[in-house]
């Protein structure tokens, strides 16, 4: 869901990578995070089984300093393809501003890849929103293995409507900034189309402010690590990024359980992240709920949801407090969180037996809170 906060030009956009189970949603966004400049992102939190099979869904906040005459926060979020997980997938598309299909190039997941795009036009659908008349990239993933389809054949089967399609290799990154860029662009878009996002100040240097800055932008705010694929979309752009050397690779933090995700209880362990370490709820918590959401996160990794959903359900509360006095319906107004998601969690809190995905919904609702109140400029940690 977007936001703006005029005063200081900053919009807040939300981009979810959808597609079938194993297309490539996950590496593709630890390859953005391994590319961004620390400086211009957050913490990666990946909530995975064993397997690595995304359970819940993947997270990474991006800043893009200036697009025209605003600053860009991108919430970037992946969904699990597995096709039991649809309630998941309807609750992380919920607010999107825009979405990038990363889909198999492999002939034998075209059923998958079909199946996964009308899953999302149906529950775009569900939220009063016509896919064909929504930000959509799609992005060929796979590229890199022998015998894939061509890209008409994928074209003609899964892109009719001639969006911006990209060739992509996520395990290399082939492609994948080429593909984050233009979403951005069409959200930009669209956001100003529909006059969410105010229109650009003309400016001596950029005559009307016009969006082809983002490119500029991002230039200046991304890592080139590998070579610029080939846009394959006649309105892909030529931008290409400029090279400034390689960084040490990041590791995201990943939450793991095993599989399978649903037996009870669970105990879950924090993969890659050392003692002291970061973890991506607290990484975005204002000052004063730094200890709550680093309990939320201690109570989530030792297995213990209940904890878990009580630490998340009070932190939220206190979170909201920020946007003032009213009631938590009016508090969850002005700051643009879903109320749908507020009863969630308080209908969690009332509950004894609380499972894995009870608790990564609970930090994923504390998580939005604090994108939120990012958006609006209230005080963070450090
Ligand atoms: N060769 C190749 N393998 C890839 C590429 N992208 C992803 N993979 C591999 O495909 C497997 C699945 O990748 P994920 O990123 O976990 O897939 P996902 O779409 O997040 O899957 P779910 O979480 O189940 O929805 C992993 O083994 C990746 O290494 C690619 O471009 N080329
Ligand atoms: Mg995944």
């Amino acid at each position: 869901m977007s936001s703006v906060n005029l005063m200081a030009r900053e919009v807040a956009a939300k981009i979810v990578f959808y597609g079938p189970g194993l297309s490539g949603k996950t590496t593709t966004l630890r390859k953005v995070y391994e590319t961004v400049r620390p400086a211009h992102r957050g913490e990666m939190m990946s909530i995975a089984t064993e397997g690595d099979r995304t359970l819940f869904f993947d997270f990474l906040p991006v800043k893009v300093e200036r697009v025209g005459d605003c600053s860009v926060r991108l919430a970037l979020y992946t969904v699990p393809g597995q096709v039991f997980y649809n309630a998941t997938r309807k609750l992380v598309l919920q607010g999107a501003d825009g979405v990038v299909f990363v889909a198999d190039s492999q002939a034998e997941a075209m059923d998958a890849n079909r199946e996964s795009l009308a899953n999302l036009e149906e529950n775009l659908l569900e939220n009063g929103i016509r896919l064909d008349r929504f930000p959509l990239v799609m992005q060929w993933n796979k590229r890199d293995l022998e015998g894939t389809l061509s890209v008409e054949e994928l074209r003609r089967e899964l892109n009719p409507r001639g969006v911006p399609d990209f060739e992509t290799a996520a395990t290399n990154g082939r492609g994948v900034l080429d593909t984050l860029k233009t979403i951005t662009r069409l959200v930009i878009k669209d956001l100003r189309a529909k006059r969410i996002v105010p229109p650009p100040r003309p400016s001596p240097t950029t005559p009307g402010g016009a969006p082809a800055g983002l490119e500029a932008q991002l230039a200046q705010h991304l890592h080139q690590r590998q070579p610029p694929s080939a846009p394959v979309s006649a309105i892909a752009n030529t931008a290409t990024l400029s090279a400034s050397g390689l960084s040490p690779t990041p590791v995201p933090r990943t939450l793991t359980t095993p599989a399978p995700p649903r037996v009870e209880p669970t105990p879950v362990t924090v993969a890659n992240a050392g003692t002291g370490v970061l973890g991506p709820t607290s990484a975005l918590a204002p000052g004063d709920l730094f200890d709550h959401a680093r309990a939320a996160e201690a109570a989530f990794t030792a297995g213990d949801y209940t904890t878990c959903v009580t630490a998340c359900t009070d932190a939220v509360r206190r979170a909201m407090a920020f946007a003032g006095d009213g009631t938590l319906a009016q508090q969850a107004f002005l700051l643009h969180v879903d109320g749908a998601d507020l009863l969630r969690l308080q209908g969690l809190s009332t509950q004894s037996h609380l499972r894995v995905d009870d608790a990564a919904f609970s930090l994923y609702v504390l998580m939005q809170v604090f994108v939120r109140l990012n958006a609006v400029g209230l005080p963070t940690a450090g």
